[in-house]
């Protein structure tokens, strides 16, 4: 009898408030995960991890979607990293530049000049060594679970003088990600590495607390860093940093084998979208910089790349057999 009567009453409650809102789709709990990114709304990254929980959220029925947010309003990429590893955060794209300061070994993809092209790069990360570098990161203390990567094209330098050679560098602070391999590696290329988070950058090229930053051509644009005077773009391209995708390992714990499953398959197909997506992006961003007025640079990058030899030695001393794998993949 009792049963009935609270039966009736949640029915009327039901009806007074709309059908929809109270009744359950499934019968679970509804998860909703926070997934964040540096970059705005639109940039390659943001939209295939959107694109990958639209895909989530149909294969669960609605029990499980994403809430982006976007544009680093959740911290700079060391800060979300943290918030990930205490499931503040569900599911984080990051740079690998500042996982290297917590897995050690992600920092023989962060090694300058470690890459021959981008078709190399994507042939790495899609076959063996990609695969073990993602399980390699989820078995480490790091708390998280790599999904997939995305790509980032190549770094190169921007700055308010032209750069054609190292010694051209000279004296010039440029900021570098929050990573020691970083700073080595801008100090070996001749200027001053400086950390910073990338939400820094703009105040910090305005108010010349910095001379000048490296990035993509993506970055460039959609940060506006441009437009505070780093009209030189010099094709350096000494850095060729992979990113990923990751799901807070707290989070993961929570997820049925089918449910994690889910998210490697999407993953998966998240890494093969942004790749298209950043192709577009560049091809759109490089036109956009050129026609404000950006003026790529091409440099002999031989002087750059043999500067950075002690750095690759530095942090690929541990690591000799996988570098030579990387090196001989095709
Ligand atoms: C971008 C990268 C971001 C962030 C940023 C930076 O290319 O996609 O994840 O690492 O660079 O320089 O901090």
């Amino acid at each position: 009898m009792k049963t009935r009567r609270t039966f009736l009453a949640i029915g009327a409650l039901v009806a007074s408030l709309g059908f929809s809102a109270l009744i359950p789709t499934t019968a679970h709990a509804e998860m909703v995960m926070k997934a964040a990114d540096v970059h705005p709304p639109g940039y390659p990254t943001v939209v295939a991890v959107e694109n990958m929980g639209k895909k989530i959220e149909a294969a669960t029925n609605g029990r499980i979607k994403f809430q982006m947010f976007p544009g680093g309003v959740l911290g700079g990429e060391k800060e979300m990293i943290e918030q990930t590893q205490v499931g503040a955060i569900q599911i984080l794209r990051t740079s690998l530049g500042p996982v290297g300061t917590v897995v050690p070994e992600v920092n023989v993809f962060n090694m300058p000049f470690m890459f021959r092209n981008e078709a190399h790069l994507n042939a790495v990360l899609d076959g063996p060594i990609g695969q073990e570098m993602l399980d390699k990161i989820s078995n480490s203390s790091a708390r998280m679970v790599a999904l997939a990567f995305t790509v980032a094209g190549s770094r190169s330098l921007y700055t308010k003088k032209p750069v054609r050679t190292p010694e051209d560098l000279k004296g010039l602070k440029i900021r570098m990600m929050g990573n020691p391999l970083f700073i080595d590696t801008m100090n070996a290329m001749g200027g001053n590495g400086i950390s910073m988070g990338y939400g820094e950058v703009f105040t910090a090229l305005q108010t010349g607390v910095i001379d000048g930053a490296e990035n993509n051509e993506p970055s460039l644009f959609t940060s506006n860093h441009y437009t505070t005077g780093t009209k030189y773009y010099t094709q350096t391209k000494h850095l060729m940093i992979p990113e990923i995708i990751v799901m807070s390992k707290v989070t993961w714990n929570k997820l049925s084998p089918e449910d994690q499953a889910l998210f490697k398959k999407y993953g998966r197909e998240a890494q093969m979208e942004e790749r298209k997506l950043w192709n577009d992006s560049v091809a759109d961003s490089t036109q956009k910089l050129k026609a404000a007025g950006v003026e790529f640079i091409d440099v002999d990058t031989k002087p750059f790349y043999d500067a950075t030899a002690p750095v690759r030695a530095k942090y690929g001393a541990d690591y000799a057999d996988l570098i030579r794998r990387i090196e001989a993949t095709k």
